[in-house]
């Protein structure tokens, strides 16, 4: 007989925020929003992340940060406290992150760290989904005491299955979908829940008159393959519960990057390098937060005004590990988006960003 396969996702709850809740005890309670520089709401990012409270106001990550104060200034008009805005402290959240993980390995040996605040753990060893709870429950408790932090976990009998049930009960929530349940569990689910689908295949799907998984269910295979190629067969799959990809235990975060969207678009050679200087110096503080000390790819990425978006990168025969390194190669890469090499219309640049990969 075979056992059962038993998987669970761990997410922290709006993880950057609770972090900055944590530790500065005035803003506990208050709307949070973690992210660019608002300045008056001409502010040009975005934001990372929103705690509960700013969620309320319609605040969440990705939003342009002008939004977010334009919410946060109409909140205030109705007599709501005002959002608190906080600049990304990435090396601080890199190392609680850390800390969290460990703390998952220290009650479940084989994990996947699929993100900052998020991990896989097979639960098989459990031997049930009770026992799988248990598991669960002890982490949560281990991270609340240790960290101060909450957690929400889903357990599942895959990956996808755990990671969408992780997201049912945010806060501070624990959900069990056994596999006999996980299809009719996924059915009352918009699209959106499924990991693929995004906004564009949404709205496609929609011209269709499709919103639940229950309506995606219409589609055979080859009409789902007819429309949405490799993807769609994927999908055919993944709406009845069906995932067999595998725990990858052997992490190595793929990339560590920074970006920064300029307060005004430019081609002034010495602004831009001075930007990417203070980039490399917070990737490289990350690099050492991470626990890693070499690179060997550095990408650098481009927008410019008009949103056209470019990336370059270099693998180097040899492992780096300066600041020094870090700052020629990218600088290289860089520099023919400033002149008529790379940018002949001499288009001013909104955006740069550095990353760098292969760290060991
Ligand atoms: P998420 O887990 O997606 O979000 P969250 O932890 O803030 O909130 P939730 O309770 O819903 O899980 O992402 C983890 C962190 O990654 C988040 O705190 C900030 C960062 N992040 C960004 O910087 N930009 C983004 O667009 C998203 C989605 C996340
Ligand atoms: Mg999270």
């Amino acid at each position: 007989m075979h056992s059962m396969r038993i998987v669970a996702h761990i997410d922290m709850d709006a993880f950057y925020a609770a972090v900055e809740e944590r530790d500065t005890p005035r803003f506990r309670g208050l709307p949070l929003a973690v992210g660019a520089d608002p300045e008056g709401g001409k502010g040009r990012g975005v934001v990372s992340t929103a705690n509960y409270k700013a969620r309320e106001y319609g605040i969440h990550s990705a939003m342009p940060i002008s939004t977010a104060w334009r919410l946060s200034e109409a909140a205030r008009r109705q007599g709501k406290p005002p959002v608190v805005f906080l600049s990304v402290d990435m090396k601080k959240y890199a190392e609680v992150s850390q800390r969290v993980m460990a703390i998952i390995l220290g009650l479940a040996p084989v994990v996947e760290e699929a993100g900052i605040d998020e991990a896989y753990a097979d639960l098989s060893f459990a031997g049930s989904y009770e026992q799988a709870a248990e598991v669960c429950l002890a982490i949560k408790k281990e991270i609340l005491s240790r960290e101060r932090l909450t957690a929400s976990v889903g357990i599942g009998p895959n990956k996808l299955i755990a990671k969408i049930a992780s997201n049912e009960k945010k806060p501070d929530g624990l959900t069990v979908v056994r596999e006999e349940e996980a299809e009719a569990f996924l059915e009352p689910l918009p699209v959106r829940k499924i990991p693929g689908i995004g906004p564009k295949t949404e709205a496609e799907l929609v011209r269709l008159g499709i919103r639940l998984v229950r309506d995606l269910k219409r589609l055979s295979r080859d009409a789902l393959q007819d429309r949405f190629g490799k993807r769609g067969a994927e999908f055919y799959d993944m709406i009845r519960g069906r995932d067999d990809t595998a725990i990858q235990e052997s992490y190595e975060p793929k990339s560590i990057g920074e970006e920064e969207t300029f307060e005004q678009d430019t081609l002034d050679t010495i602004f831009i390098g001075d930007r990417l200087k203070e980039l490399n110096r917070n990737v490289i503080q990350r690099l050492a937060a991470e626990g890693f000390t070499q690179f060997r790819t550095v990408v650098v990425k481009v927008r410019y005004a008009d949103f056209e978006t470019h990336t370059r990168a270099h693998t180097l025969p040899q492992p780096a590990d300066s600041v020094a390194a870090l700052e020629f190669e990218a600088w290289k890469l860089l520099l023919p988006f400033l002149d008529r090499r790379e940018n002949p219309k001499r288009k001013p640049i909104r955006l740069i960003g550095v990353r760098i990969e292969k760290l060991q």
